[in-house]
């Protein structure tokens, strides 16, 4: 019996010491020990010796479709996190300044990932066998022409600016000039455009167009305009919301009505063509003398080589290539307002300067739309 009791308290002794382990080092510890996490923690203002701010999960109640995985992330599984970001930079590092790896990594970050690359066939070469066919730029012409007519019957809002109808035969005289090398990088371009503009239909469809428009002139307001409204919009018994309240509310509202992997579907594959048509100009420099002008229902479209040239502001630009030239763009590389979603500017010589307006998107901004600018060479300002 009393070998019993003696073994029934060692094994109390066993189970109590079972019950009291060492405590765990708390979690603030082991993320202070990684640089990775604290530097993650600082970019996404969360502080690190406390992730649970909101210790009611509350924010788990309230549904809202903005919250992104990786805030989720860093909330719940911060260890888990720190190898997401390795890879996202590993993903970033490997894209090197190729834009459609790029925009795919940025979609994919945002919860809107399209993966273009595991399409079969990929999209890209769809763009290269439209490119690399007989008459290519003067094919893509005419096909771009025929997709904004059809979009033009779908949606009149969109297309408010009438077109003319594409003269083949002028515009067929005018490509003949141009280099090879060119016409293939152009006709790269507006093959991309040609999808991207049915990706877009297919992203806003549900989007009522006076939305959009009453956005974009929200978006270009000055600073100055900004404040002023804000003051104004403020009741002095401050029962009303504050005008940045009702803006944010209404971009919330526009959110949700936007399919962003179409989007993003469409851009990633137009940035990939950009990319690709950067490489091919660079492998085949060209030192001819030309300029062609082209119209489109989406902008115009100029390659121009050997001058030196004065884009002014004036009609909205589809697409720009310039082989060479010390140039001055005061324009391109912006959206014009819905009708003109899309502008690329691929100038591949030259110290070139580029001057942003003031109060319109300008070089690389994108406002419902895509703006590019690949400047390839020269002491550019
Ligand atoms: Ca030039
Ligand atoms: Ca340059």
């Amino acid at each position: 019996m009393r070998a019993l009791i003696f073994v029934t308290a060692l094994e109390c002794v066993v189970l109590l010491a079972g019950e009291a382990p060492a405590s765990p080092p708390p979690l603030s510890e082991t993320l202070h020990k990684s640089t990775a996490a604290k530097q993650c923690f600082e970019a996404l203002g969360l502080p690190i010796d406390g992730p649970g701010f909101d210790r009611n999960e509350n924010f788990k109640r309230v549904e809202c479709p903005f919250v992104l995985n990786t805030f989720r992330m860093w909330r719940e599984q911060p260890l888990r996190a720190i190898d997401r970001e390795r890879h996202l930079r590993d993903g970033l590092i490997a894209a090197e300044m190729r834009s459609g790896d790029v925009l795919s990594i940025a979609a994919n970050l945002l919860d809107s990932g399209s993966y273009r690359s595991l399409i079969e066939p990929r999209p890209i070469d769809l763009f290269k066998k439209h490119a690399e066919s007989d008459g290519a730029l003067l094919k893509n012409l005419v096909r771009l022409q025929a997709t904004c007519e059809a979009q033009q019957k779908l949606h009149p809002a969109l297309f408010a600016k009438k077109f003319e109808k594409l003269n083949e035969k002028k515009a067929r005289e005018k490509i003949a000039g141009v280099p090879p090398a060119v016409q293939r990088a152009a006709a790269l371009v507006l093959a991309a455009v040609n999808d991207a503009v049915l990706w877009r239909e297919a992203a806003f469809r549900n989007v009522p167009p006076e939305m959009l428009e009453q956005e974009i002139a929200q978006l270009l307001r000055s600073d100055h305009d900004e404040k002023q409204d804000d003051d104004k919009a403020i009741d002095p018994r401050s029962y009303t919301l504050p005008a940045d309240m009702a803006d944010a509310m209404r971009e919330m509202d526009l959110a949700r009505k936007i399919d962003f992997p179409r989007w993003y579907a469409g851009m990633i594959d137009l940035c990939s063509a950009v990319d690709l048509a950067a490489e091919w100009l660079a492998k085949e420099p060209s030192v001819a003398l030309f300029r062609v002008e082209l119209e489109t229902p989406l902008g115009r479209v100029i390659l121009s080589g050997g001058s030196d040239d004065d884009y002014r502001d004036g009609a909205p630009l589809l697409l720009v290539i310039d082989t060479s030239g010390n140039d001055t763009y005061h324009t391109g590389a912006a959206p014009s307002g819905l009708q003109f979603p899309f502008s690329v500017i691929i100038d591949a010589k030259g110290d070139d300067r580029y001057i942003a307006v003031k109060g319109k998107p300008s070089q690389g901004a994108g406002v419902f739309g895509l703006g590019m600018l690949v400047d390839m060479a020269g002491n550019d300002t």
